[in-house]
């Protein structure tokens, strides 16, 4: 897969952190600067299996920092939304609390620690609703719908991938 298109694609994720309000605030830079280290670094390498090959041959798979890393914390990120859009699909009523807290839980809170996790359950209640995120993104029920839809269709191959990525080559994906 070509690493530049999958890095300035899941860059577009930031526009709903904008929407989320001071709260995810942190988890927001985290995630940007993380894109951002693979947008660059997809300037000199192409590939993301390339990627993963370099930093394998210099033993700095996880590293903090790495590529690779890096790789495996916006693959999360994907996932969470994807799982967000998900529940949010199903759920019925104008919050997103619920969505959002079921999301995190299967996709990153086995990775968090509780410092991190209380953060966050804390930060679940400062969400706008439904309603508002709609607004925010210019959106009705109905295009959000389509779209959300649309991600959860197609971020799954994307996902699959990258996991196919680590464990072909043995790397493992729970850390
Ligand atoms: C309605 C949507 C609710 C969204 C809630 C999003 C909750 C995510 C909270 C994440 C807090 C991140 C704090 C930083 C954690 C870092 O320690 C780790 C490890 O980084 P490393 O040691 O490798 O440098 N970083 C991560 O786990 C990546 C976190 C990215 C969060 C992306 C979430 C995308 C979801 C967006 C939904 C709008």
């Amino acid at each position: 897969m070509d690493a530049g298109a999958f890095s300035r694609a899941f860059s577009n994720v930031s526009v709903l952190f904008g929407c989320l309000g001071i709260a995810f605030k942190f988890a927001e830079m985290d995630y940007v600067a993380k894109v951002d280290d693979l947008v660059e670094a997809s300037k000199s390498i192409s590939t993301l299996p390339s990627m993963v090959e370099r930093d394998i041959q210099t033993d700095t798979v996880r590293k903090p920092g790495s590529h690779t890393r890096n790789l495996l914390r916006v693959k999360r990120g994907i996932d969470m939304v994807k799982v967000l859009f998900e529940q949010i699909l199903v759920t019925e009523g104008n919050s997103l609390r619920d969505a959002a807290s079921v999301a995190y839980a299967q996709v990153f809170a086995p990775h968090h620690g509780w410092a991190i996790r209380k953060a966050v359950s804390a930060g679940m209640y400062a969400l706008p609703s439904k309603s508002q995120l709609l607004k925010k993104l210019n959106e009705d029920e109905e295009s959000a719908k389509v779209q959300m839809q649309n991600f959860v269709r197609s971020s799954a191959p994307v996902i699959c991938y990258v996991d196919d990525l680590f464990t072909s080559r043995n790397l493992g994906i729970d850390w």
